[in-house]
């Protein structure tokens, strides 16, 4: 149980508040950021968000004011003089990546507020809860236990977002009754789920369209179909987002697991000099022990490794042969 008291007595004893979140920024990170600056700003307070990385496109409507702001070697002024550092949805320090050691050498005080396994202890207090499944629900309840009144249409529009997106729109494992509670209180609140909904995934380019086509024309399977597998390889993206160093493929791996009585879906993706590896499973097979092997992360449904200067068929064939491994583990442990 997180002792949302002591977050309030926090944020009450200081007055300047820096809030960050993880490399490639998803929805969940995006929208509790955002209403947590929300609340701050309601009581009073002084706030920065600064991102290491910038907001992907689908999500700028989230932040119609602009203040999340992509960080760079000016802002180490900022990161260093303010009061409250929060780390929202992480809880790794390199997942800042190059803002770490600003972030380090800072001498804020340092939260984790966050739902994922296997904190680092790089902060003076960690609020997790890996039953929650999104940040978001745990920014709602810091809300709550302050006063939900504060909650209004921008702050419940975030939150949506942020829940929306950490549970593939209502369907992965840890939806609760609670979940639905929090969510219609949201909806109460002025929340617009068809527009957000909209706005996050129906706004494909042409060009990202074409390359989910052919991502899923090429799926494969292996492991008599358990494992459904796609690859954006360069010559791929060459072809359709040449101008594109890293073109943002989210929602893509989650097509894998449409295939029948398939139970791991991954995407393998060749950025310039690496390998990015999404794991998506359905039931409860843990994709994240997968990634954990091979120094990646994640939850029970929703994983992620990268390799950096490995080759592309090497990554796929130790990444199919270890989940097939686990898998056949895991279904004879399931059916024992
Ligand atoms: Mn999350």
């Amino acid at each position: 149980m997180i002792d949302y008291s002591r977050i309030l007595e926090l944020i009450k004893k200081y007055n300047t508040f820096l809030i960050t979140t993880h490399v490639n920024p998803d929805g969940d990170a995006l929208g509790s950021e955002l209403a947590l600056a929300y609340f701050l700003r309601k009581l009073g307070k002084k706030f920065h968000i600064i991102n290491y990385s910038p907001t992907p496109e689908n999500y700028l409507f989230l932040d119609e004011e602009n203040l999340i702001q992509k960080y760079n070697r000016e802002h180490d002024a900022i990161i260093e003089n303010v009061d409250m550092i929060f780390a929202v949805d992480f809880n790794q320090l390199g997942r800042v990546r190059s803002m770490m050691n600003v972030f380090d050498r800072s001498k804020a005080y340092k939260i984790v507020i966050d739902h994922h396994r296997n904190p680092q202890n790089f902060v003076d207090d960690i609020f997790t809860d890996i039953e929650a499944p999104a940040t978001g629900i745990l920014i709602y309840k810091l809300i709550e236990a302050y006063d939900v009144n504060l909650i209004d249409k921008k702050v419940a529009d975030a939150l949506y977002a942020a829940i929306m997106t950490d549970t593939g729109s209502f369907r992965f494992e840890r939806i609760t009754p609670e979940l639905h509670i929090i969510t219609a209180e949201l909806i109460k609140k002025g929340a617009n789920p068809t527009y957000i909904y909209n706005k996050i995934y129906n706004e494909l380019s042409y060009e990202k369209l074409i390359l989910l086509g052919h991502a899923i024309t090429n799926i494969k399977l292996v492991d008599s179909g358990k494992i459904a597998y796609m690859v954006l390889d360069r010559a791929l993206l060459n072809k359709f987002v040449p101008n594109e160093a890293e073109f943002d493929v989210e929602g893509f791996v989650n097509f894998c697991l449409s295939v029948k009585d398939s139970i791991v879906g991954i995407l393998f993706y060749e950025l310039p000099y690496s390998i990015k590896v999404s794991l998506r499973s359905k039931e409860k097979f843990p994709v994240n022990y997968v990634a954990e092997k091979f120094g990646g992360g994640g939850h029970l449904n929703a994983a992620g490794i990268r390799f950096d200067g490995e080759n592309l068929n090497d990554v796929i064939q130790r990444v199919i042969t270890q989940t097939i491994e686990d898998l056949s583990k895991y279904i004879e442990e399931n059916n024992a």
